[in-house]
């Protein structure tokens, strides 16, 4: 990293030797520096035009839909629309003609957990090349491709030559979002998903029901949302919806995560599927409230394999998230037919092991469904043994002891504590979720090989279609950096020029993000 430094020396210092005049960028800001900072990055003051009208990206190794549609994609990002300009300096600088893009394998149709990202992009001073073993190596290489090229004072597109050799350092870089305490409109999600392409993140996971509304459109269950949505014919996924936004993310290297969190967070569910939840006692009568998911009826067991298949299929990446959190035991302590089914089954008053038997119902339908797991730390923190294979999601405080505790169970491990994006503040925050370093605690190396990687988490209860993205972004941005980069990168100070650069260049690409450095501005705002 300290070469990075060098090499912005080595340019500020060339840049005024170069036949096309120092280009005039707002202050404190880097021009066509990268966001995350690749592995390895260098940066050579020899100058490269493009000529919008003819520059292609050209495919030399393998193709498919989708890198057919990143091509469409990322001229369009790199160029704009038609009207932009095409003004050539007035000295004669080298323009390179395309992009050599080497697609070394066939496509795999869906990203996954397991899926490489590593490529190389060499620019010369004549030729430009990205190779990839796969198709998601490609999309981010294609990403990095867009942001070395910026604007000169005359309009023109202008790039420096790069030799960059990249892969992630975690393979989970998450982003939560919730649609349950406010319904989020599809083309928002959308557009988060393509914020989160242009910060080379791949996991969107949805947290998608929870107490306040149940908006997902169950095939199986449609009753579901009928009586569970805040509007059963407005505040609702349908089947199409999903399928579009899987697609969309797909095209982009982004698994889609559904997370329907039981027994906990599931008041909205009882609305549409009656018998569901545990009816809560006062005086030994049903008070009219209802608790968690009801453990202890096999209704509940056919109706979560019969519900949780659907997810199956409908959601094609591997993984579900099944939540687990904040679990409340009182309505399950008034309740007598559960008192009496703990005594039958030999753990009188001990809570948690309801719990743990709901949850290794639960995780048995999954493995019998060959499906992967995600859990919230909770069902282990409350000693609740589940199978070896889980995922246990950290977001508590005193998160370096829970993920210590968690791997060395032999858990993996994602972490969210210090990415809670709900949380705002006066002021610029991304620098605090920027110096949150995930394997700075205590364990062996076999442990900290069991982190995943991470998620910002953006909760619903106070964002809305009207203010995610600007809440999300360039925040995440932080988050997304911790995740991809080099751990040597952790200095906010450096960081900020090129945070700013990435801010602006999402704001230029459509992307609401909001200023959070103080005053300035970019060369492309909004109206
Ligand atoms: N909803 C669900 C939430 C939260 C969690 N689960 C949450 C808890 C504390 C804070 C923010 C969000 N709103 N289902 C915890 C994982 Cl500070």
């Amino acid at each position: 990293m300290h070469r990075c430094l060098t090499v912005l020396l080595i340019v500020a210092f060339f840049e005024s030797h170069l036949s096309v005049e120092a280009v005039n960028a707002p202050p404190g800001q880097t021009l066509g520096q990268p966001w995350p900072m690749p592995q390895s990055y260098q940066s050579y003051p020899d100058l490269l035009l493009l000529n919008s009208a003819t520059f292609n990206l050209s495919p030399v190794g393998h193709s498919c839909d989708i890198l057919q549609d990143a091509i469409r994609r990322y001229r369009l990002i790199i160029f704009g629309p038609s009207n932009a300009l095409k003004f050539r300096p007035k000295s004669n600088v080298n323009v390179l003609a395309n992009l050599d893009v080497n697609l070394m394998n066939e496509c795999e149709k869906y990203p996954s957990l397991e899926m490489k990202e590593n490529y190389t992009l060499t620019v010369t001073s004549s030729t430009a090349n990205l190779a990839s073993p796969t198709i998601w190596g490609i999309l981010r290489g294609l990403e990095t491709f867009s942001q070395l090229v910026y604007r000169g004072n005359y309009g023109e597109f202008l790039l420096n030559a790069t030799k960059i050799v990249d892969f992630p350092r975690f393979s989970h870089r998450g982003v939560l979002l919730d649609t349950s305490r406010h319904y989020l409109s599809k083309e928002v999600i959308k557009e988060n998903i393509e914020a989160m392409a242009y910060n080379k993140m791949n996991v969107f996971h949805w947290h998608i029901v929870d107490d306040q509304s149940f908006p997902y459109q169950s095939r199986k269950y449609p009753k579901l949302s009928d009586e569970g949505a805040y509007n059963r014919f407005t505040h609702i996924y349908t089947q199409n919806d999903v399928a579009e936004i899987i697609e969309f993310a797909r095209v982009r290297g982004i698994r889609v995560i559904p997370e329907y969190d039981t027994p906990g967070h599931s008041q909205s569910w009882g609305k549409g599927q009656k018998g569901l939840l545990t009816e809560c006692y006062s005086q030994g009568k049903p008070n009219g409230n209802f608790g968690p998911i009801n453990p202890i009826v096999n209704t509940t067991y056919t109706f979560l394999e019969g519900f949780f298949s659907e997810v199956q299929q409908v959601f094609p990446d591997k993984y579900t998230h099944m939540g687990g959190d904040e679990v409340s035991f009182d309505c399950w302590k008034s309740n007598p037919d559960i008192t009496k089914f703990m005594q039958q089954h030999g753990f009188p008053g001990n809570y948690s092991r309801l719990e743990q038997y709901y949850e290794q119902r639960l995780l048995n339908i999954m493995a019998k469904l060959n499906a992967g797991y995600i859990i919230w730390q909770e069902v282990v923190d409350n000693g609740v043994k589940v199978r070896p294979d889980t995922v246990v999601h950290v977001w508590k405080g005193g998160w370096q002891q829970d993920i210590a505790k968690v791997t060395a169970l032999g858990h993996r491990a994602l972490l969210s504590t210090c990415w809670y994006l709900d949380y705002i503040s006066y002021g610029t925050d991304w620098t605090s979720y920027y110096n949150c370093e995930p394997l700075n605690w205590q364990g062996s190396a076999a442990q900290k090989k069991l982190v995943m990687g991470g998620e910002a988490a953006l909760w619903g209860e106070f964002v809305d279609t009207s203010n995610v993205v600007s809440r999300l972004w360039p925040r995440a941005s932080a988050v997304a950096e911790k995740l991809w980069s080099s751990s040597a990168m952790s200095d906010a100070t450096s960081a900020t020029p090129r945070f700013k650069e990435h801010r602006c260049r999402m704001v230029g690409r459509g992307i609401r993000a909001e200023p959070q450095n103080g005053p300035g501005y970019c060369v492309k705002e909004f109206n």
